[in-house]
């Protein structure tokens, strides 16, 4: 098949998802191309199946915004015609979906008819756009999507009580490729990092609010008060500040390690033994699977789809958003002992063998088969 996905090109789930997703297809031999404003972080490799075509919205003095959604649904037209597009894959239903309607309705003055599949993955429905300045857009672009689906069944529950939708929403959930994963890093070199008598603890994010990050450093004080340990922060965002001053407050700021964005999660993983993510909403947790898949346990909220990912007492614990007194007695069951912390390592990698790739890439294939057909 000839696909487009349109994703956000950042560090965002939603991004990583889509770009994931279009490099797995490449490999069973559809030709991809992604259509976004820049190339995708972890789009390292154009390939004869995979192609980039740049967004670009010139600078004109009249517009306080400049019209992204305007010129997305231009190239959407233009690279469907050039391309023989068969199928679009919106990821994240602001504003794609609703260019990517635009596009449809375009394409098809010309007869041309190519099916939507609408890919919601959280703050798109919890977060934004239920905001009442959103609500409508997002309402009518999902009910016209031709397929529309959500990255766990509570997302698919909350967009059920959100909005007024009448499309059949299906479950997709997020994916990772274990094999890859587990055999990624075999030197670890974790001694650059901690002593050896030392645990290692990492949160990753794009430390918004909605993480609740100073929750992560929270637990972390009460972990390092109980045994010697580290913690990792990787990501930017607009806590980070929140995050480092609190460290301070605690005179444990030579315990904390700030990193910023970065391409080697997968390193950083690999010598981490114990997650964090207690965020306030998370439609699934991404985050959580990757360290998972990693062979490392997860400490998290019971937010959203988490119960879904992280299995209480098996691959980590849940507790309810913000009692990080119950988080870092969680931690440090799992830390107490070697023996402890192998169970919890083998159990976690286990736990995510459910999302792996190969299970769910083909839930993808068969949807835009049967929108195709429905043309
Ligand atoms: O979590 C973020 O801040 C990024 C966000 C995004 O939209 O890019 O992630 C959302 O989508 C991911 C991929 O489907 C999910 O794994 C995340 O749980 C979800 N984030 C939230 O719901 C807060």
């Amino acid at each position: 098949m000839k696909i487009a996905i349109v994703c956000y090109p950042t560090f965002g789930g939603s991004g990583v998802v889509a770009t994931e997703l279009g490099l797995a297809l490449a490999e069973h031999g559809h030709e991809i191309h992604f259509i976004t404003y820049k190339q995708p972080v972890r789009l390292e490799l154009l390939s004869k199946n995979i192609h980039f075509h740049e967004v670009s919205v010139p600078e004109y003095p009249l517009f306080h915004f400049q019209p992204y959604e305007l010129a997305l649904s231009s190239k959407l037209v233009d690279m469907v015609k050039l391309h023989k597009i068969e199928v679009l894959h919106v990821h994240y239903a602001i504003p794609h979906a609703y260019a990517g309607y635009m596009a449809k309705k375009m394409l098809a003055e010309e007869n041309i008819h190519i099916p939507m599949v609408t890919t919601l993955h959280g703050t798109d429905i919890t977060l934004v756009g239920s905001h009442p300045f959103y609500k409508p857009a997002v309402t009518f672009s999902i009910n016209n999507s031709d397929v529309v689906t959500s990255v766990s069944q509570s997302l698919k529950e909350d967009t059920l009580h959100l909005f007024d939708i009448r499309k059949e929403i299906h479950v997709v959930p997020n994916f990772i490729e274990i094999p890859k994963k587990i055999n990624s890093y075999t030197d670890c070199q974790r001694e650059l990092m901690a002593l050896p008598e030392e645990r290692i603890i990492s949160h990753i994010s794009n430390l918004r609010k909605v993480k609740r990050v100073t929750d992560v450093i929270e637990i972390f004080d009460r972990i390092q008060n109980k045994i010697p340990s580290k913690l990792i922060m990787v990501g930017e965002g607009p806590e980070r500040e929140a995050c480092e001053q609190l460290c301070m407050e605690k005179g444990i700021e030579e315990k904390v390690l700030f990193v910023g964005n970065s391409n080697e999660v997968d390193k950083i993983l690999c010598f981490t033994d114990l997650f964090l993510l207690p965020s306030e909403k998370e439609s699934f947790g991404l985050a959580a699977l990757e360290a998972m898949a990693c062979g490392v346990p997860v400490v998290s909220s019971n937010t959203g789809g988490l119960p879904e990912v992280n299995i209480d007492g098996v691959s980590g614990f849940l507790s309810d958003v913000g009692n990080v007194a119950e988080m870092a007695e969680n931690a440090l069951k799992i830390l107490s002992s070697d023996e402890n912390l192998n169970k919890f390592k083998k159990q976690a990698v286990e736990a995510a063998m459910v999302f792996d790739t190969d299970k769910i890439v083909p839930l993808y294939e068969n949807l835009y088969k049967e929108a195709i057909l429905q043309k």
